[in-house]
């Protein structure tokens, strides 16, 4: 028997219900920006919207995207349709390029991300006897306060280490018997490998469950942290704009993320055409906020690759399910005129047993051309068996690729540890093309 989830009344909703909640949360949005941003106002005026032609749910797609840019634009406080004495909290993510994204909340947005974050732990499995070690970064980064919001909301102990001095991190785990593991996919195995570097083993530890996101991960890394570290890993969805992570979450079936829906009004458009494209079919993820005060969002695009699929999951929720994110419109690499995505690379490597699940992809220009090189990390007795053994595994590495991606990739075996070792978000790509 499934249990029971966190809100059964939203999460099993029956989809007809839901929808109607939605089209009335819909239009409370639309009307609430619509007087108070005047930035959407523009925008809803120049495309000859108003919020009382929102009659059903597909009249969305009438309303304009929102962008990255359009937030740079407005930076810091330029989107916000409260005034600041009802602003509580502002959070903002760093962003590779330019001015940082912000995300301010009100009161009640604090709490709606609360109930979103309780409902992605309890479908963890976390209960308010676990004691859950918060090693997302706490900050300006939605990852450990939003973390922090839920656990709270829970009832669950907050052991709040924030990401960084690992050893510290594994003396705490051990000391304290944290049960529940909430970091980025990138951090945990950082967390394992110093473990195992210090000859400790953490399927000794209490540990049983952790709860990762923040970056792409794949089924293959999944697989590989369950078994290093010896727990279910689970998983958290989301983004600066939308309020941070509790925007989808997976359960016990791990097949696919629930969308928040009551919270989330989710699309998935063509990334070229700008077109919905049906459910199923796979596409860039579009929201828009129902519930959001402080900084409401319409149609942002997330630049996220996945599909949607409406299904009864076997745990009983009926909320819609989002693929695990392939990856971003704006991380994928065009080799040789192949559409590349670190994430594919990540799950071919893994099949390698030679290698750690270490790496980073460097691109180059070789002429015109696009080139890929894969620096990735030899296990230690490979590695010590001297230059043939490496050249023969570089070799099984690229025939790998090569027959599973149609393309030539360079692949450089480099020394155990030498790569950069992520305490949160990790950098898989080094860009060295000269910027046009
Ligand atoms: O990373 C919020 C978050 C914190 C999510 C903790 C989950 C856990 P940003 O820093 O604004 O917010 O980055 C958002 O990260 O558009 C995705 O590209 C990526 N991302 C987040 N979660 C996942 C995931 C937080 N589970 C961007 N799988 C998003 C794949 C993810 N990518």
């Amino acid at each position: 028997m499934p249990e029971t989830p966190w809100n059964k009344e939203f999460e099993c909703m029956p989809a007809e219900e839901l929808g109607k909640f939605q089209l009335k949360k819909l239009q409370e949005t639309v009307a609430w920006v619509y007087e108070r941003v005047p930035f959407y106002k523009k925008k809803f005026d120049e495309a000859g919207i108003k919020p009382q032609d929102v009659k059903s749910l597909e009249d969305i797609a009438k309303f304009p995207f929102t962008v990255k840019n359009d937030l740079r634009d407005n930076y810091p406080f330029g989107l916000c349709a409260v005034p600041m004495s009802e602003v509580v909290r502002v959070h903002a993510s760093s962003g590779t390029t330019g001015k940082p994204i912000t995300g301010p909340y009100t009161a009640g947005d604090l709490a709606c991300w609360g109930e979103c974050m309780a409902r992605n732990l309890w479908a963890a499995g976390i209960r308010p006897d676990d004691i859950a070690q918060i090693a997302y970064g706490y900050g300006l980064f939605t990852g450990g306060l939003g973390f922090h919001e839920g656990a709270s909301r829970l009832g669950c102990a907050i052991v709040p280490t924030s990401s960084g001095q690992t050893p510290r991190q594994l003396t705490i785990m051990q000391d304290f018997k944290t049960t529940a593991l909430l970091c980025t996919p990138s951090y945990a195995l950082t967390m394992a490998e110093k473990a195992e570097e210090m000859g400790i083993d953490l399927k000794k530890f209490s540990l049983k469950v952790g709860v990762f996101g923040a970056e792409p991960w794949t089924q293959a890394m999944r697989k590989e942290i369950q078994d290093r570290i010896g727990i279910r890993a689970m998983e958290a969805y989301g983004l600066t704009e939308l309020g941070g992570p509790g925007v989808a979450f997976d359960c016990e079936v791990q097949d696919g993320l629930h969308i928040n829906e009551d919270y989330y009004l989710a699309e998935v458009v063509d990334p070229e055409t700008l077109k919905p494209v049906p459910l199923g079919e796979e596409g860039e993820l579009v929201f828009t906020s129902l519930q959001r005060k402080a900084m409401p969002m319409i149609r942002y695009r997330t630049k996220d690759i996945t599909r949607l699929r409406r299904e009864k999951c076997a745990c009983g929720r009926t909320l819609l399910k989002m693929e695990k994110v392939y990856g971003r419109t704006d991380d994928m690499l065009i080799i040789s005129g192949v559409n590349i995505f670190p994430s594919q690379i990540e799950s071919l490597l893994l099949e390698i047993p030679e290698v750690e699940p270490q790496y980073v992809l460097v691109v180059r220009k070789k002429g015109y051309l696009d080139h890929l090189t894969v620096r990735v990390e030899a296990k230690r007795e490979i590695y010590d068996q001297g230059p043939e053994k490496e050249a023969e595994v570089e070799k099984k590495i690229s025939e790998h690729l090569k027959g599973m991606l149609g393309i030539s990739i360079t692949i450089k075996l480099v020394e155990p540890k030498l790569i950069e070792r992520s305490e949160g978000k990790a950098k898989r790509i080094i860009d060295e093309r000269p910027k046009a």
